[in-house]
């Protein structure tokens, strides 16, 4: 299972729990307390809470950390300047996962791969002081093109450059 499914399960089961919390409170609403009953909810409320945050800090610890390699078998490291992309490999191979560590060398650019089509097939920020890494398998082969999509001074638009994906078998 990839790992941002695990996190989006994780994000959908509290949102979810969330969800159930309101609706819980919603039914409840209007009731008149008691005394030593609003003391057993606020002692329960207390425990739940501890739990919560153990259960939190547990998972937190579980998490790997953003550092860590991606495992690809193809790695790009792309530097944006103003107003070129500086991309360590342009010839890539169809069907095997891409890391590329993105960053920038003066102000901020926005990563953007489109598919011959047209399509956006991918993009992240690029950041000076920062690396963002995207992990990307291509499914069809072609010329693939970079382009910057934030503006980022006079000649933005200029900002373009091309990746050759090779189907499995060619020459990359
Ligand atoms: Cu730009």
């Amino acid at each position: 299972m990839i790992f941002q499914n695990v996190i989006w399960a994780i994000t959908l089961t509290g949102m979810g729990l969330v969800a159930l919390g309101f609706v819980y409170a919603i039914t409840q609403a209007g009731r008149p307390a008691e005394a030593a009953e609003a003391a057993r909810v606020n002692r329960r409320s207390i425990t739940l809470r501890r739990g919560l945050f153990l259960a939190l800090l547990l998972l937190g610890i579980g998490i790997p950390p953003q550092h860590a390699p991606l495992q690809a078998t193809q790695v790009v490291d792309v530097i944006g300047h103003q107003w070129t992309w500086d991309v360590s490999q342009t010839h890539l191979k169809v069907g095997e996962p891409v890391e590329f560590r993105v960053t920038a060398s003066d102000v901020n650019h926005g990563f953007a791969i489109y598919a011959p089509d047209g399509r956006i097939v991918t993009q992240t920020q690029a950041m000076p002081g920062f690396t963002n890494k995207i992990l990307y398998t291509f499914d069809t082969p072609g010329t693939y093109r970079i382009m910057c999509l934030e503006y980022c001074g006079v000649a933005h638009t200029g900002m373009t450059t091309e990746l050759e994906v090779a189907a499995a078998g060619d020459k990359p």
